[in-house]
Protein backbone atom coordinates (compact mmCIF):
# COMPACT_ATOMS: atom_id res chain seq x y z
CA UNK A 1 0.00 0.00 0.00
CA UNK A 2 2.71 2.30 0.95
CA UNK A 3 4.69 1.29 -2.04
CA UNK A 4 1.49 1.93 -4.14
CA UNK A 5 1.05 5.65 -2.60
CA UNK A 6 4.66 6.51 -3.37
CA UNK A 7 4.97 5.14 -6.78
CA UNK A 8 2.06 7.50 -7.67
CA UNK A 9 3.20 10.78 -6.09
CA UNK A 10 6.46 9.67 -8.07
CA UNK A 11 4.93 9.61 -11.44
CA UNK A 12 2.48 12.17 -10.98
CA UNK A 13 5.59 14.20 -10.17
CA UNK A 14 7.32 13.21 -13.33
CA UNK A 15 3.95 13.63 -15.15
CA UNK A 16 4.32 18.04 -13.95
CA UNK A 17 7.50 18.19 -14.66
CA UNK A 18 7.44 17.16 -18.25
CA UNK A 19 8.39 20.17 -20.09
CA UNK A 20 7.08 19.47 -23.85
CA UNK A 21 5.38 17.21 -25.66
CA UNK A 22 8.51 15.05 -26.25
CA UNK A 23 9.16 14.89 -22.43
CA UNK A 24 5.85 13.85 -21.70
CA UNK A 25 5.96 10.78 -23.81
CA UNK A 26 9.34 9.86 -22.77
CA UNK A 27 7.50 9.61 -19.26
CA UNK A 28 4.37 7.95 -20.59
CA UNK A 29 6.52 5.08 -22.03
CA UNK A 30 8.71 4.63 -19.00
CA UNK A 31 4.85 4.09 -16.91
CA UNK A 32 2.47 2.90 -19.82
CA UNK A 33 4.86 1.92 -22.00
CA UNK A 34 5.59 -2.15 -22.62
CA UNK A 35 8.61 -2.81 -20.14
CA UNK A 36 6.99 0.26 -17.61
CA UNK A 37 6.84 0.36 -14.40
CA UNK A 38 2.91 0.53 -14.24
CA UNK A 39 2.84 -2.63 -16.77
CA UNK A 40 5.65 -4.32 -14.59
CA UNK A 41 3.82 -3.77 -11.51
CA UNK A 42 0.67 -5.36 -13.57
CA UNK A 43 2.86 -8.40 -14.53
CA UNK A 44 3.19 -9.23 -11.30
CA UNK A 45 -0.45 -9.96 -10.32
CA UNK A 46 -0.40 -13.24 -11.80
CA UNK A 47 1.85 -14.95 -9.15
CA UNK A 48 -0.20 -13.47 -5.82
CA UNK A 49 -2.34 -15.77 -4.26
CA UNK A 50 -6.30 -14.76 -5.02
CA UNK A 51 -7.49 -12.74 -2.32
CA UNK A 52 -4.50 -10.00 -2.58
CA UNK A 53 -4.25 -10.09 -5.84
CA UNK A 54 -7.82 -8.98 -6.70
CA UNK A 55 -7.14 -6.30 -3.67
CA UNK A 56 -4.26 -5.39 -5.86
CA UNK A 57 -5.20 -5.43 -8.83
CA UNK A 58 -8.29 -3.13 -8.13
CA UNK A 59 -5.85 -0.44 -6.56
CA UNK A 60 -3.69 -0.54 -9.98
CA UNK A 61 -6.31 -0.38 -12.07
CA UNK A 62 -7.47 2.59 -10.05
CA UNK A 63 -4.04 4.36 -10.06
CA UNK A 64 -3.42 3.46 -14.03
CA UNK A 65 -6.64 5.40 -14.63
CA UNK A 66 -5.66 8.73 -12.32
CA UNK A 67 -2.20 8.10 -14.14
CA UNK A 68 -4.37 8.35 -18.10
CA UNK A 69 -6.05 11.12 -16.64
CA UNK A 70 -3.11 13.14 -15.49
CA UNK A 71 -1.40 12.31 -18.82
CA UNK A 72 -4.32 14.01 -20.71
CA UNK A 73 -5.08 16.67 -19.19
CA UNK A 74 -0.73 17.60 -19.01
CA UNK A 75 -0.84 16.66 -22.86
CA UNK A 76 -3.92 19.37 -23.93
CA UNK A 77 -2.24 22.19 -21.35
CA UNK A 78 1.41 21.34 -23.39
CA UNK A 79 -0.60 21.51 -26.84
CA UNK A 80 -2.13 24.83 -25.00
CA UNK A 81 1.14 26.28 -24.74
CA UNK A 82 2.93 24.98 -27.56
CA UNK A 83 0.07 26.81 -29.51
CA UNK A 84 0.22 30.29 -27.61
CA UNK A 85 3.99 30.28 -27.81
CA UNK A 86 3.53 29.39 -31.71
CA UNK A 87 1.28 32.61 -32.24
CA UNK A 88 3.14 34.84 -29.71
CA UNK A 89 6.29 33.94 -32.02
CA UNK A 90 4.45 34.71 -35.35
CA UNK A 91 2.82 37.50 -34.34
CA UNK A 92 2.09 40.11 -37.25
CA UNK A 93 0.89 43.90 -36.82
CA UNK A 94 -1.33 44.02 -39.73
CA UNK A 95 -1.79 47.63 -39.41
CA UNK A 96 1.95 48.08 -40.43
CA UNK A 97 2.30 49.95 -43.90
CA UNK A 98 3.34 48.53 -46.92
CA UNK A 99 7.49 48.29 -46.87
CA UNK A 100 7.68 50.53 -50.38
CA UNK A 101 10.64 48.15 -51.16
CA UNK A 102 7.97 44.88 -51.65
CA UNK A 103 8.01 43.51 -55.03
CA UNK A 104 4.87 41.78 -54.67
CA UNK A 105 2.19 42.98 -57.06
CA UNK A 106 -1.69 41.70 -57.72
CA UNK A 107 -2.38 39.31 -60.60
CA UNK A 108 -4.94 41.69 -62.79
CA UNK A 109 -6.98 38.41 -62.89
CA UNK A 110 -7.11 38.43 -58.87
CA UNK A 111 -8.41 42.04 -59.82
CA UNK A 112 -10.74 41.23 -62.12
CA UNK A 113 -12.56 38.57 -59.79
CA UNK A 114 -12.18 40.93 -56.67
CA UNK A 115 -13.95 43.76 -58.68
CA UNK A 116 -16.69 40.71 -60.40
CA UNK A 117 -17.00 40.03 -56.55
CA UNK A 118 -17.80 43.27 -55.44
CA UNK A 119 -20.37 43.93 -58.08
CA UNK A 120 -22.32 40.97 -57.49
CA UNK A 121 -21.88 41.02 -53.83
CA UNK A 122 -23.87 44.25 -54.14
CA UNK A 123 -26.35 42.24 -55.92
CA UNK A 124 -26.83 39.96 -53.63
CA UNK A 125 -25.15 36.76 -54.52
CA UNK A 126 -22.72 34.66 -52.53
CA UNK A 127 -19.76 33.06 -53.74
CA UNK A 128 -19.62 29.24 -53.82
CA UNK A 129 -16.09 27.16 -54.92
CA UNK A 130 -15.59 23.67 -56.06
CA UNK A 131 -13.05 20.84 -57.01
CA UNK A 132 -10.73 21.78 -59.93
CA UNK A 133 -11.02 17.74 -60.74
CA UNK A 134 -14.27 16.88 -61.21
CA UNK A 135 -16.52 14.02 -62.07
CA UNK A 136 -18.09 13.60 -65.86
CA UNK A 137 -21.90 13.87 -63.96
CA UNK A 138 -20.82 17.21 -62.65
CA UNK A 139 -18.96 18.47 -65.35
CA UNK A 140 -20.95 16.85 -68.45
CA UNK A 141 -23.98 14.85 -68.03
CA UNK A 142 -25.90 17.11 -65.30
CA UNK A 143 -25.70 20.39 -67.92
CA UNK A 144 -27.29 18.21 -70.28
CA UNK A 145 -24.31 16.92 -72.50
CA UNK A 146 -24.61 13.53 -72.65
CA UNK A 147 -22.21 11.08 -73.52
CA UNK A 148 -21.38 11.54 -77.26
CA UNK A 149 -22.08 15.13 -77.28
CA UNK A 150 -18.94 16.76 -79.20
CA UNK A 151 -17.95 19.09 -76.22
CA UNK A 152 -17.18 15.69 -74.24
CA UNK A 153 -14.81 14.11 -77.35
CA UNK A 154 -11.21 14.10 -76.38
CA UNK A 155 -9.49 17.23 -77.74
CA UNK A 156 -10.75 19.79 -75.43
CA UNK A 157 -11.11 17.45 -72.37
CA UNK A 158 -8.33 17.22 -70.23
CA UNK A 159 -9.39 13.68 -68.68
CA UNK A 160 -7.65 11.93 -65.45
CA UNK A 161 -7.55 8.13 -64.76
CA UNK A 162 -9.45 7.48 -62.00
CA UNK A 163 -7.37 4.70 -60.90
CA UNK A 164 -3.43 5.70 -61.44
CA UNK A 165 -3.04 1.62 -61.24
CA UNK A 166 -5.08 0.55 -63.82
CA UNK A 167 -5.56 0.97 -67.58
CA UNK A 168 -7.23 4.17 -68.52
CA UNK A 169 -10.94 3.72 -68.33
CA UNK A 170 -12.99 6.20 -70.11
CA UNK A 171 -16.34 6.21 -67.97
CA UNK A 172 -14.65 6.39 -64.66
CA UNK A 173 -12.34 9.23 -65.01
CA UNK A 174 -12.43 12.62 -63.37
CA UNK A 175 -12.21 15.69 -65.91
CA UNK A 176 -10.37 19.25 -65.18
CA UNK A 177 -13.13 21.28 -65.38
CA UNK A 178 -13.81 22.86 -68.79
CA UNK A 179 -16.28 25.19 -66.53
CA UNK A 180 -17.17 25.72 -63.29
CA UNK A 181 -20.85 24.78 -63.70
CA UNK A 182 -20.60 21.77 -61.68
CA UNK A 183 -20.16 23.84 -58.94
CA UNK A 184 -23.53 25.14 -59.71
CA UNK A 185 -24.79 21.90 -60.14
CA UNK A 186 -23.43 20.64 -56.15
CA UNK A 187 -25.40 24.11 -54.91
CA UNK A 188 -28.48 23.24 -56.45
CA UNK A 189 -28.07 19.59 -55.36
CA UNK A 190 -27.25 20.88 -51.81
CA UNK A 191 -29.65 24.11 -51.06
CA UNK A 192 -33.28 24.42 -51.71
CA UNK A 193 -34.04 27.61 -54.03
CA UNK A 194 -33.83 30.53 -53.87
CA UNK A 195 -30.72 30.25 -55.07
CA UNK A 196 -28.28 33.17 -55.97
CA UNK A 197 -24.33 32.34 -56.42
CA UNK A 198 -21.50 32.93 -58.63
CA UNK A 199 -18.57 30.06 -59.27
CA UNK A 200 -15.69 31.36 -59.99
CA UNK A 201 -12.32 29.72 -60.23
CA UNK A 202 -9.96 28.15 -63.12
CA UNK A 203 -11.30 26.12 -65.65
CA UNK A 204 -9.01 23.86 -68.09
CA UNK A 205 -9.46 22.96 -71.99
CA UNK A 206 -7.14 21.27 -73.93
CA UNK A 207 -6.12 24.25 -76.54
CA UNK A 208 -3.50 26.77 -77.03
CA UNK A 209 -2.82 29.56 -78.90
CA UNK A 210 -3.05 33.32 -79.05
CA UNK A 211 -6.10 33.75 -77.67
CA UNK A 212 -6.26 30.61 -75.84
CA UNK A 213 -4.56 29.00 -73.05
CA UNK A 214 -4.56 25.49 -71.45
CA UNK A 215 -6.11 26.96 -67.67
CA UNK A 216 -8.17 30.11 -68.10
CA UNK A 217 -10.44 31.76 -65.66
CA UNK A 218 -13.97 31.85 -65.46
CA UNK A 219 -17.15 33.44 -63.08
CA UNK A 220 -20.45 31.49 -63.75
CA UNK A 221 -23.83 32.68 -62.11
CA UNK A 222 -26.69 31.31 -61.54
CA UNK A 223 -30.05 32.54 -60.05
CA UNK A 224 -33.09 30.00 -58.95
CA UNK A 225 -36.32 31.03 -57.62
CA UNK A 226 -40.16 30.38 -58.77
CA UNK A 227 -40.68 33.23 -60.72
CA UNK A 228 -37.21 33.79 -61.94
CA UNK A 229 -37.28 35.74 -65.88
CA UNK A 230 -35.31 36.72 -68.58
CA UNK A 231 -36.15 39.81 -67.93
CA UNK A 232 -34.20 39.72 -64.67
CA UNK A 233 -31.07 38.74 -66.68
CA UNK A 234 -30.90 41.12 -68.80
CA UNK A 235 -31.07 43.60 -65.73
CA UNK A 236 -28.48 42.03 -63.93
CA UNK A 237 -25.85 42.00 -66.72
CA UNK A 238 -26.64 45.54 -67.81
CA UNK A 239 -26.44 46.35 -64.25
CA UNK A 240 -23.20 44.52 -64.02
CA UNK A 241 -21.35 45.41 -67.03
CA UNK A 242 -22.07 49.46 -65.98
CA UNK A 243 -20.50 48.60 -62.54
CA UNK A 244 -17.43 46.51 -64.08
CA UNK A 245 -16.34 49.15 -67.21
CA UNK A 246 -18.05 51.88 -64.12
CA UNK A 247 -19.90 53.68 -67.00
CA UNK A 248 -23.60 55.51 -66.65
CA UNK A 249 -24.10 53.92 -69.17
CA UNK A 250 -23.53 51.15 -71.78
CA UNK A 251 -25.26 49.93 -74.84
CA UNK A 252 -26.34 46.32 -74.58
CA UNK A 253 -27.76 43.59 -77.04
CA UNK A 254 -28.88 40.19 -76.72
CA UNK A 255 -27.78 37.52 -80.06
CA UNK A 256 -29.64 34.14 -79.69
CA UNK A 257 -27.29 31.82 -79.38
CA UNK A 258 -26.74 28.28 -78.15
CA UNK A 259 -25.27 26.25 -75.21
CA UNK A 260 -26.91 22.74 -74.25
CA UNK A 261 -27.29 24.10 -70.46
CA UNK A 262 -29.51 27.01 -71.05
CA UNK A 263 -32.98 27.45 -73.09
CA UNK A 264 -33.40 30.10 -74.83
CA UNK A 265 -29.27 30.55 -75.01
CA UNK A 266 -27.78 34.34 -75.76
CA UNK A 267 -24.62 36.22 -75.82
CA UNK A 268 -24.26 39.52 -74.92
CA UNK A 269 -22.45 42.47 -76.53
CA UNK A 270 -21.63 45.60 -75.52
CA UNK A 271 -21.05 48.43 -77.64
CA UNK A 272 -17.95 50.30 -78.39
CA UNK A 273 -16.10 52.27 -80.65
CA UNK A 274 -12.89 50.22 -82.46
CA UNK A 275 -10.79 52.23 -84.27
CA UNK A 276 -7.39 51.53 -85.86
CA UNK A 277 -5.24 51.69 -82.43
CA UNK A 278 -8.10 51.95 -79.70
CA UNK A 279 -10.91 50.08 -78.44
CA UNK A 280 -13.64 52.69 -76.75
CA UNK A 281 -16.11 50.85 -74.55
CA UNK A 282 -19.85 52.71 -74.11
CA UNK A 283 -20.04 54.56 -77.60
CA UNK A 284 -19.50 53.80 -81.38
CA UNK A 285 -21.33 51.88 -83.66
CA UNK A 286 -19.41 48.73 -83.14
CA UNK A 287 -20.42 45.34 -80.84
CA UNK A 288 -18.11 43.68 -78.46
CA UNK A 289 -18.85 40.18 -77.27
CA UNK A 290 -18.73 39.79 -73.46
CA UNK A 291 -20.52 36.69 -71.84
CA UNK A 292 -23.06 33.96 -72.32
CA UNK A 293 -26.28 33.01 -70.31
CA UNK A 294 -29.68 32.11 -70.63
CA UNK A 295 -32.48 30.92 -68.84
CA UNK A 296 -31.86 27.11 -67.53
CA UNK A 297 -32.32 24.05 -69.30
CA UNK A 298 -34.92 22.21 -67.32
CA UNK A 299 -33.13 19.39 -67.75
CA UNK A 300 -30.58 21.26 -66.12
CA UNK A 301 -32.75 22.04 -63.06
CA UNK A 302 -33.69 18.17 -62.68
CA UNK A 303 -30.29 16.86 -62.26
CA UNK A 304 -29.53 19.07 -59.54
CA UNK A 305 -32.50 17.95 -57.84
CA UNK A 306 -34.68 21.01 -58.61
CA UNK A 307 -38.70 20.17 -59.93
CA UNK A 308 -38.70 22.55 -63.29
CA UNK A 309 -42.64 22.62 -63.16
CA UNK A 310 -41.84 24.77 -59.84
CA UNK A 311 -38.80 26.79 -60.51
CA UNK A 312 -36.63 28.41 -63.28
CA UNK A 313 -33.49 30.10 -63.76
CA UNK A 314 -31.20 32.22 -65.37
CA UNK A 315 -27.34 31.33 -65.99
CA UNK A 316 -24.07 32.86 -67.28
CA UNK A 317 -20.66 32.06 -67.66
CA UNK A 318 -17.86 35.13 -68.47
CA UNK A 319 -14.15 35.03 -69.47
CA UNK A 320 -12.04 36.43 -66.48
CA UNK A 321 -8.60 36.71 -68.63
CA UNK A 322 -10.81 38.35 -71.59
CA UNK A 323 -12.09 41.15 -69.10
CA UNK A 324 -8.90 41.68 -67.64
CA UNK A 325 -7.11 41.99 -71.48
CA UNK A 326 -9.95 44.36 -72.24
CA UNK A 327 -10.18 46.81 -69.21
CA UNK A 328 -6.49 47.22 -68.48
CA UNK A 329 -5.60 46.93 -72.27
CA UNK A 330 -3.27 43.80 -72.19
CA UNK A 331 -2.99 42.77 -75.55
CA UNK A 332 -1.38 39.04 -75.74
CA UNK A 333 -3.12 36.60 -73.86
CA UNK A 334 -0.26 34.38 -73.21
CA UNK A 335 1.76 36.56 -71.21
CA UNK A 336 -0.71 36.06 -68.48
CA UNK A 337 0.81 33.16 -67.19
CA UNK A 338 4.34 34.09 -68.02
CA UNK A 339 5.46 35.38 -64.26
CA UNK A 340 7.51 37.60 -65.63
CA UNK A 341 7.98 40.29 -63.21
CA UNK A 342 8.47 43.11 -65.06
CA UNK A 343 5.07 42.37 -67.01
CA UNK A 344 3.63 42.13 -63.18
CA UNK A 345 5.08 45.47 -62.25
CA UNK A 346 3.32 47.08 -65.42
CA UNK A 347 0.13 45.34 -65.56
CA UNK A 348 0.04 44.45 -61.70
CA UNK A 349 -2.27 46.03 -58.47
CA UNK A 350 -0.70 47.82 -55.47
CA UNK A 351 -1.49 44.95 -52.39
CA UNK A 352 -3.91 47.04 -50.86
CA UNK A 353 -5.58 48.42 -53.61
CA UNK A 354 -8.81 46.68 -52.70
CA UNK A 355 -12.01 47.26 -55.35
CA UNK A 356 -15.37 48.15 -53.57
CA UNK A 357 -18.30 49.59 -54.58
CA UNK A 358 -17.85 52.70 -52.95
CA UNK A 359 -14.63 53.30 -52.93
CA UNK A 360 -14.33 52.80 -56.60
CA UNK A 361 -13.45 49.60 -58.01
CA UNK A 362 -9.99 50.39 -59.02
CA UNK A 363 -9.50 51.49 -55.07
CA UNK A 364 -8.65 55.15 -54.07
CA UNK A 365 -5.36 56.10 -55.90
CA UNK A 366 -3.50 53.40 -53.79
CA UNK A 367 -2.19 51.77 -57.44
CA UNK A 368 1.50 51.59 -57.81
CA UNK A 369 1.28 51.75 -61.66
C1 LIG B 1 -19.64 31.38 -71.97
C2 LIG B 1 -20.96 30.80 -71.69
C3 LIG B 1 -22.39 30.05 -69.97
C4 LIG B 1 -23.72 28.94 -68.35
C5 LIG B 1 -22.48 29.31 -68.83
C6 LIG B 1 -24.77 27.41 -66.71
C7 LIG B 1 -24.58 26.69 -65.57
C8 LIG B 1 -25.60 25.92 -65.07
C9 LIG B 1 -26.79 25.87 -65.71
C10 LIG B 1 -26.94 26.61 -66.87
CL1 LIG B 1 -25.37 25.00 -63.69
N1 LIG B 1 -25.94 27.35 -67.35
N2 LIG B 1 -23.76 28.17 -67.20
C11 LIG B 1 -24.86 29.35 -69.03
C12 LIG B 1 -24.75 30.09 -70.18
C13 LIG B 1 -23.51 30.46 -70.67
O1 LIG B 1 -21.12 30.39 -70.38
O2 LIG B 1 -19.40 31.77 -73.05
N3 LIG B 1 -18.78 31.49 -70.99
C14 LIG B 1 -17.49 32.04 -71.09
Amino acid sequence: MEDMNLLESEIMAQIAGASDLKHLDDVRVAVLGKKGVLTEKMKTLGQMEEHLRIETAKKLNTLKNKIEEAFGAKKSALEDAALNTRLQEEKIDVTLPVRPEVQGRIHPVSKIFEEVFAIFGALGFEVAEGPDIEDQFHNFNALNMPLNHPARQMQDTFYIASKQSEPFDMESAYVARTHTSGIQIRTMENKKPPIRIIAPGRTYRSDMDATHTPMFHQVEGLVVDKTTTFAELKGCLSDFVKAFFELDNIPVRYRPSYFPFTEPSAEMDIGCLKTKTELKIGAGDDWLEILGCGMVHPNVLRAGGIDPDEYQGFAFGVGIDRLAMLKYGIPDLRTFFESDLRWLKHYGFAPLDFSSLTGGLNGNGGSLR
